[in-house]
């Protein structure tokens, strides 16, 4: 098998789009998870998991849930060390780079360490970019870091390369799950002109017109969660 992450860059080189439905253990509801897979669009070629806080060991039953009614890879999304699971196929090791608070750019990282090594999950370095989306987000609250803002373009894209120059694999601009509006199309535009790696887009995108505004923009893979927490867009 192909890494996950050589997929996501190949589909990057090749402009095809990718979409990744990110599913919140917490608010996942078990009886109605074969619906919800049918229902998710055609397009669909991720499923993520995590959030910002979930309760102790409901990721891993959701993860399993999740690989028993789709073939999609699985992506780890993880708000912390403790949302691990070896069920799943990949992880976005994630550093918050947007923010200055040591435990989400490297302590929690830390405490991930030995839980990962027994596991066979893929690990993706990822540079995680928290940018103001119009409402305070739990990502800010739970990792006490201020966005940065929308009209500093300069300073988002000084993030993501020096993420890149970090060596991180793929650049995360969220907004925020429930953000009031997405990341700019010109923030998504400056960021994939500049960075040769993939670019992920997430927070506040809820139509299937905002969807194909970002891949227009320039994000290779769009993550939705909020529009699909009953199975389908709610426009
Ligand atoms: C959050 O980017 C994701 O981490 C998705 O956000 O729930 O607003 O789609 P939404």
């Amino acid at each position: 098998v192909q890494s996950y992450l050589e997929e996501i860059v190949e589909a990057s080189r090749e402009n095809r789009k990718l979409l990744a439905i990110l599913i919140d253990p917490d608010k996942f509801n078990e009886s109605e998870s074969a619906a919800f897979f049918l229902k998710l669009p055609q397009q669909t070629t991720h499923i993520f998991v995590g959030g910002s806080t979930v309760s102790k060991g409901k990721t891993c039953e959701v993860v399993k849930i999740i690989k028993n009614v789709t073939g999609l890879p699985v992506i780890l999304f993880p708000g912390d060390h403790s949302q691990i699971s070896e069920h799943a196929d990949a992880l976005l090791f994630l550093s918050l780079i947007s923010g200055r608070n040591p435990e989400y750019l490297i302590e929690q990282q830390v405490r991930s360490v030995e839980k990962i090594r027994k596991t066979t999950l893929e690990i993706i370095p990822t540079g995680y970019i928290l940018i103001d989306g119009g409402k305070e987000t739990s990502v800010q609250k739970v990792s006490n870091t201020l966005p940065l803002a929308q009209n500093n373009i300069r300073q988002i894209l000084n993030t993501a390369l020096a993420g890149q120059y970090s060596g991180k694999k793929l650049i995360y601009l969220e907004a925020g799950s429930g953000a009031k509006f997405p990341v700019s199309s010109e923030i998504i535009h400056a960021v994939k002109e500049a960075l040769e790696i993939p670019v992920i887009v997430g927070g506040g995108i809820r139509s299937p017109e905002q969807l194909q505004v970002t891949y227009e923009a320039g994000a290779d893979l769009v993550v939705m969660g909020t529009a699909f927490e009953n199975g389908f867009f709610r426009n």
